[in-house]
């Protein structure tokens, strides 16, 4: 792949793995993968959900909710989730056999205590921006490819805020699994073809 690009590694981490908190079902089966296909890129970054202790994301941080209950932030609806990805804890630490020696940049996210963030360019209140943007921008990268985990959750929302800040954008579906909460899957598809995202396979690539 041409130096404007960029592969994008969303949260592969042991917390979206089976065993994790938030286990992402048949989530193991992408690595082997994403290890393949990080070798036909210059340039890749991974992101990590980085969430502080009782991150107001948490279902055990409000009282009487359970996980997948929603709630009403300041910024809108928020689905609560499982405890998962405590900052420095072994389920947010990246899969062990994630083996991408050449990756460039590692972008935390999600550690704003009061505010999640699935995507890796902005939080959920669509305003305070991770950096993302700025770094690309930076490094002539203009083309992004996405993997990893899950694909209605942080893929969707990264590749929705990628093409909205004006860059290219691929989500490789066979190299991402979804979570799938009430036909949130067909959702995020459906919104990021209509951002004008493209879908591929890995051998495509
Ligand atoms: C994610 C839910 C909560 C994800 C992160 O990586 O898709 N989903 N935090
Ligand atoms: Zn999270």
């Amino acid at each position: 792949m041409e130096q404007n690009s960029a592969l994008l590694v969303i949260d592969v981490q042991n917390d979206f793995l089976p065993g994790g908190s938030l286990a992402v079902e048949d989530g193991n089966a992408i690595i082997p993968l994403i290890n393949d296909i990080s070798r036909k890129f210059q340039n890749v970054i991974i992101t990590q959900d980085w969430h502080t202790n009782a991150h107001l994301s948490f279902a055990s941080s409000h009282e009487g909710k359970a996980p997948f209950d929603t709630i009403e932030m300041p910024y809108g609806t928020q689905v609560l989730w499982p405890e998962h990805c405590v900052q420095e804890s072994h389920g947010a630490a990246l899969a062990s056999d994630l083996n991408i020696p050449h990756t460039q940049m590692i972008i935390r996210k999600g550690y704003n205590h009061e505010i999640d963030s699935y995507s890796a360019f902005m939080e959920a209140d669509k305003t305070t921006m991770t950096g993302l943007t700025g770094y690309l921008r930076e490094r002539g990268i203009d083309s992004l490819y996405l993997c990893g985990l899950a694909t209605d959750f942080c893929v969707a929302w990264s590749a929705l805020d990628a093409r909205a800040q004006g860059f290219e954008c691929h989500v490789i579906e066979d190299a991402c699994r979804a979570i799938d909460l009430d036909g949130s899957l067909k959702a995020a598809w459906e919104n990021m073809q209509k951002a004008g995202v493209k879908p591929i396979q890995s051998n495509d690539l």
